[in-house]
């Protein structure tokens, strides 16, 4: 893959996605700036490469930092958001500022700088809990949370300025991503991160429900690579993408693979189900596929065991 341009900017380059494209655009050759107010970023995940970025600390909707932070940038991935959907359900108001205004904010930025290209972080929570499978883009999206509609509201903006204003913009809904430095800290953390850490520090897991729900959890480098694709293909503009692995995999299969990997034989602890929880999920990815060229390339036992090797240190 061949990136033709020579400078990026990534809101919210301090997270757990943005930093690995923060990793994989300074690899290629590509100059980086990022912007992140580090609420839930952590200066921990750019260490590494703190000598080879601009790094802006603030606020996505701070007009003079963001102004500063998109100099010269010829594509944003934006990542910046309140990642929570529990936070969006208690502070609708403060996290659509964040989502809503803040992502308008990117996009109107883009527009007055020249930007060519701007790449939204989406999620299939969008698709909310239809029992439709798997979920495919042309489905009606039904959100359940402000998180959801905030989402849908990012990518609706940023067709608007696709179609309008003549900014091209695309839309990924992630699957359930993983991979090195989630952090597991929070109850609301992505399943993977948590039974990891319980696999290093050998506890037990807790499993909501029966374990039988499933998942498409998707390897964080692929999501890199999907927002890659997105930025040199222009076929792909004014238009959303599932970005997942097709795949499904149980609670449970989940847990006794980590156990298999690492040796452990512990039991979860099984409580109820998690309120508001969905089902079932996984993605059609044809569209990403005929479209973008993508296609994961880690296969699940493959990312587990780079995330694994990451957790265990
Ligand atoms: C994902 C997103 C969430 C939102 C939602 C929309 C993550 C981390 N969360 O929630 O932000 O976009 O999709 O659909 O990507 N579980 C356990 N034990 C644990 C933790 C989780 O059994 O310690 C179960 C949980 O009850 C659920 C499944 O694992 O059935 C996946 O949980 P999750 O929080 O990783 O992801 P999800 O899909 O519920």
């Amino acid at each position: 893959m061949k990136l033709h341009f020579k400078k990026a900017l990534v809101t919210g380059g301090a997270g757990f996605i943005g930093s690995h494209i923060v990793d994989e655009l300074l690899d290629r050759g590509i100059k980086v700036a990022v912007i992140d107010n580090l609420s839930t970023g952590n200066l921990q995940n750019l260490a590494h490469v703190q000598e080879r970025i601009s790094f802006f600390q603030g606020d996505i909707r701070d007009h003079d930092i963001l102004t500063k932070a998109v100099q010269g940038s010829d594509v944003i991935f934006h990542l910046a958001a309140v990642v929570s959907v529990t936070q969006t359900v208690e502070q609708p108001i403060d996290s659509a500022m964040v989502n809503d205004l803040g992502t308008l904010s990117i996009l109107e930025v883009a527009r007055q700088h020249d930007v060519k290209k701007v790449i939204i972080s989406s999620s299939c929570a969008v698709y909310g809990d239809s029992p439709k499978l798997p979920k495919i883009e042309t489905m009606i999206p039904l959100p359940l949370s402000p998180y959801a509609v905030q989402k849908l509201t990012g990518e609706l903006n940023a067709k608007v300025y696709n179609d309008l204003y003549g900014l091209k913009t695309v839309c990924l809904r992630y699957f359930n991503v993983y991979g090195p430095r989630q952090d597991p800290s929070s109850p609301y953390s992505g399943v993977i991160s948590i039974f990891m850490s319980k696999a290093a520090s050998k506890d037990t897991p807790v499993i909501y429900g029966d374990g039988n729900q499933y998942r498409d959890f998707i390897f964080v480098k692929d999501v890199v690579r999907a927002n890659l694709l997105s930025a040199i293909d222009d076929k792909a503009c004014g238009k959303v993408f599932n970005i997942g692995s097709a795949k499904n995999t149980t609670i449970n299969q989940l847990w006794k693979m980590i156990c298999t990997m690492t040796a452990l034989k512990i039991k979860p602890e099984y409580r109820p189900e998690r309120s508001g929880d969905i089902r079932e999920s996984f993605a059609d990815i044809k569209r990403a596929q005929s479209i973008l060229g993508f296609l994961p390339e880690y296969s699940f036992e493959k990312g587990l065991e780079i995330t694994l090797q990451h957790a265990m240190v």
